[in-house]
């Protein structure tokens, strides 16, 4: 069955950056994000014993078996799913329709695999409206929509809270844009990664006047994957037990400010956060320094803004992009100031935006 969904990357507020287990990806701390309505991801993904190996085509670029971005991004993933299709039922009555027709046809004799034993590989196909690998959390959306798609290509009926385990096991931020609006990923505490996943705090019609101004700064392929980045920081940067030590409270003001739509308690504690996570990844040896100086010019520029009265906080994720953090009302003013300011290449303006939608028009 050939499924085609859709999903939105999300910005995150109090940010991931680590994890206590790489394989299933469990992160060292729990994060706060907001799903954007416009930076979006549609994949198509069709399971079939027809196909001989994995078709992954994202952006029109193929990722072949044995890439190292497929063995990193996509071998244990694909073999989750393979793993749980094989204990789905639904499943088995597909393939034996599918063993029972080929006989059929062929009018010769076949042994009669079980489903078990067929084959199972995918192709996806998956494009992108934003530049992927720069910072704006693009495997967020992407395998959000590749665990969508396939949760209703391979008939597995998860809801929302398996979902979001699912794509986490995709790409740990993935976990998040399961849903619309504000969100909190609960980084758990079990080691089989069953109580890590992401909770609604509030649905995307609950702060309308809540906007976030992305500023471009580049839109090349960052030369350090989060991956890596994270990995690398957990083990080498002196303030990493710093870090931890301060996301709880982190976490409980983001919360609170949401929840009662306090702008400026969400926004100091937002840009405070991104900036202890910068210093992470500056103390990281060897050093990750994702900030260009449009990042620096803009960072100075909002801090500049702020003090004369423009009330407006940045955060930055793994690139140089800077977002805004802004009301509805200081909207145009803050636009018509960043448009002017040095070493920005394009400007998109989000606000709180849906979770996955399944569609029909597939991409191949
Ligand atoms: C976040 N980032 O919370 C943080 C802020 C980047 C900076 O989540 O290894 O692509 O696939 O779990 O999800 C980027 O990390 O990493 C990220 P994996 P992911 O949004």
């Amino acid at each position: 069955m050939k499924v085609t969904a859709i999903a939105n990357a999300n910005i995150a507020l109090v940010k991931y950056w680590g994890k206590r287990d790489e394989r299933r990806i469990l992160p060292q701390n729990s994060s706060i994000s907001v799903t954007t309505d416009c930076l979006s991801i549609k994949t198509t993904v069709e399971f079939s014993p027809e196909y001989k190996k994995d078709i992954l085509i994202l952006d029109d670029k193929e990722f072949k078996q044995g890439s190292k971005e497929y063995d990193e991004y996509f071998e244990s993933f694909l073999n989750k799913l393979r793993n749980l299709a094989k204990k789905n039922i639904s499943l088995y009555r597909h393939f034996n329709n599918f063993i029972r027709n080929s006989y059929i046809r062929n009018k010769f004799v076949i042994r009669r695999r079980t489903w078990r034993e067929a084959p199972m590989f995918v192709k996806v196909v998956s494009q992108s409206n934003f530049p992927r690998g720069a910072g704006l959390a693009s495997s967020s959306a992407g395998f959000a929509a590749f665990a969508a798609a396939a949760n209703k290509a391979l008939g597995l009926g998860f809801k929302n809270k398996e979902l979001s385990i699912l794509a986490r096991q995709g790409s740990g931020s993935a976990s998040r844009s399961i849903y619309d609006g504000f969100v909190e990923w609960k980084k758990g505490e079990r080691k089989d990664g069953l109580d890590s996943f992401a909770e609604q705090i509030v649905n995307e019609n609950y702060w309308p006047d809540f906007r976030m101004i992305i500023c471009l700064t580049s839109k090349k392929e960052k030369k350090i994957k989060s991956r890596t980045g994270m990995a690398q920081t957990v083990k080498t940067s002196p303030f990493y037990d710093g870090w931890l030590k301060t996301i709880d409270d982190d976490l409980k003001k983001v919360r609170k400010g949401i929840i009662k739509r306090d702008f400026s308690l969400v926004g100091k504690t937002a840009e405070e956060n991104c900036l202890k996570m910068h210093a992470l990844m500056l103390s990281t040896k060897p050093p990750i320094i994702y900030w260009n100086s449009g990042t620096i010019e803009l960072v100075h520029k909002v801090i500049e803004w702020r003090e004369n009265g423009l009330e407006c906080y940045f955060t930055i994720d793994a690139g140089p992009q800077v977002k805004i953090l802004c009301l509805k009302k200081d909207l145009p003013e803050i636009l018509k100031r960043a448009k002017k300011t040095a070493g920005i290449e394009d400007i998109i303006v989000t606000k709180p935006g849906p979770g996955p939608k399944i569609v029909e028009n597939h991409l191949f």
